[in-house]
């Protein structure tokens, strides 16, 4: 008998291990993303483990989400590469009964998301923001002039302008959907035409000013601002907004802006979504219904300064990041932000062709 008790003891021990070791949630998130406490408070909360990777570009991601058996639990494109993927299969339905806290959500932004996923089935706002321009103030003053006002795209898309800034660097996106329809509104364009010959207008503006910029990478340019290596990027709002408060807390004397330019610019929504296969779908509502918590969006956008679709968590965000405009852009600017547009396969395969070119110069 006690040899018994014994062996169903190990048993029991057994099987209570594999459980706790399985019981891992894996994130794939945009890398300067989440609060430094985010996912210990996850786990403090819920005992479930999490392994966090990064990613800047949605590209990436979709690669790794067609390719299936990615191994993450959760993971964050842009709606309209999560439109694209939905169809492919690659997202479960979310389970509503395990997200009690989808109530805080704004109803406004979540119809706005609903665009892209009808019913907002698969997917839940985690942030959003604009694709505009960031800068260093006093180099970009310095080179032309003091009474010269940051406020156009002209910036990077007018050559002599572009070429003037040159010296003290420019970066751009390596983001082909967010940088060539820019470039096509800037001339005029509706940005979000899949017509072969406009998207090929605007990446042939690209070129034109290709010389003028020194790199094309989605992250980098956060560390560059702040230190004062490159002057001019076109970027993420909340990553501009990151770079802003490193400089101000290394006491560099490198002061960086934000702008939504006048002509216009891209607003996105990256939503919270479980791929099919996840190996812990459980954890990932969890995770999901955590971070849709009042205080804990809350915290998330009081540090990588990014707004978010939490009606709730507003009060609890501090009153310098509601009431800037690049955050939260003005009613007129408002006007002028165009949504994400979501391309067939052939349409992307022109882009991507296009971005070659424009990178390689080929
Ligand atoms: C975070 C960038 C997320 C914005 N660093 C891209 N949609």
């Amino acid at each position: 008998m006690k040899l018994r008790l014994t062996t169903a003891l190990i048993a029991l021990t057994a099987a209570g291990a594999v459980q706790a070791q399985e019981n891992i949630l894996r994130i794939y998130n945009w890398s300067d993303y989440i609060a430094e406490d985010t996912l210990e408070k996850f786990t403090a909360a819920t005992g479930i483990e999490v392994t966090y990777d990064v990613y800047d570009s949605n590209e990436v991601l979709e690669a790794k989400m067609l390719a299936g058996s990615s191994g993450y639990d959760v993971v964050v494109p842009t709606s309209d590469f999560l439109q694209r993927q939905i169809a492919a299969g690659v997202y479960m339905p979310l389970d509503k009964s395990k997200l009690p806290n989808l109530a805080n959500m704004d109803a406004d932004l979540m119809a706005g998301a609903a665009a892209y996923d009808p019913d907002n089935e698969h997917a839940v706002i985690y942030m959003w923001g604009t694709t505009g321009i960031g800068y260093n103030v006093a180099a970009v003053a310095e080179r032309l002039g003091e009474d010269y006002e940051v406020d156009s795209w002209s910036l990077i898309f007018d050559p002599e302008t572009s070429a003037k800034l040159a010296d003290c660097g420019i970066s751009v996106l390596d983001a082909p959907t967010e940088m060539i329809p820019a470039a096509m509104n800037y001339l005029g364009l509706d940005p979000n035409s899949s017509d072969k010959a406009d998207l090929e207008a605007g990446a042939a503006l690209l070129e034109t000013v290709r010389p003028n910029i020194r790199y094309f990478h989605s992250s980098q340019y956060i560390s560059d601002l702040a230190n004062g290596d490159t002057c001019v990027a076109v970027g993420w709002s909340g990553d501009v907004f990151q770079a802003q408060a490193r400089a101000a807390e290394a006491e560099n004397d490198v002061e960086i802006a934000y702008v939504i330019p006048k002509e216009g610019a891209l607003q996105w929504f990256d939503m919270m979504a479980i791929p099919a296969d996840a190996p812990n779908p459980d954890a990932a509502h969890a995770f999901i219904n955590f971070v849709m918590d009042a205080q804990i969006t809350a915290d998330i956008t009081n540090y990588v300064w990014y707004a978010n679709g939490n009606a709730a968590s507003m009060s609890l965000v501090d009153e310098e990041i509601t009431s800037d405009p690049g955050i939260f852009p003005t009613e007129a600017a408002k006007a002028g932000l165009w949504a994400s547009t979501v391309y067939d396969a052939r349409t992307d395969r022109t882009i991507t062709r296009l971005w070659t070119r424009v990178k390689t110069g080929q």
